[in-house]
């Protein structure tokens, strides 16, 4: 699928309410990340340990994609592998529940927040870097 396909659909809104919504071309996208990292198996949540979640951004994918963690404190740190500069934002529908700042390529930042039992938005803010790729969900219960 040419690249041009799915920036035609950037205007959507940027954060989605309830399940992910994913277009076929984003999903697209971060297969094609998801292999080049060698990272291809999205068909199981890797769950959160202790309360930690360490979550690399690159250009343009989240990894791991699904997360699974039991309520309560959580801690998120990012490591930025890709070229540019990423975020990553923790989103409950519109309501964000953790957040890691602005972090440039090679650096790393924790985010942390309480979370009940739902289902997670990941994803990095900046640009169209959801539309790219930058997206995961986080499952609690
Ligand atoms: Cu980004």
């Amino acid at each position: 699928m040419p690249p041009s396909r799915h920036l035609t659909t950037a205007t959507r809104p940027r954060h989605r309410r309830g399940r992910p919504r994913r277009t076929a071309a984003a999903a697209l996208a971060a297969a094609l990340a998801l292999s080049a990292a060698g990272c291809a198996d999205d068909s199981r949540p890797t769950r959160v340990r202790d309360g930690e979640a360490t979550v690399t951004l690159d250009d343009f994918s989240i990894t791991p994609q699904r997360l699974r963690a039991k309520p309560g404190r959580v801690t998120f740190r990012a490591v930025n592998r890709g070229a540019i500069g990423h975020t990553l934002r923790v989103m409950r529908g519109d309501r964000e529940v953790a957040a890691v700042k602005t972090l440039l390529p090679g650096a790393s930042g924790t985010g942390a927040g309480t979370l009940e039992r739902g289902t997670y938005d990941l994803l990095c803010i900046l640009g169209n870097h959801e539309e790219l790729g930058m997206y995961g969900t986080l499952t609690v219960r």
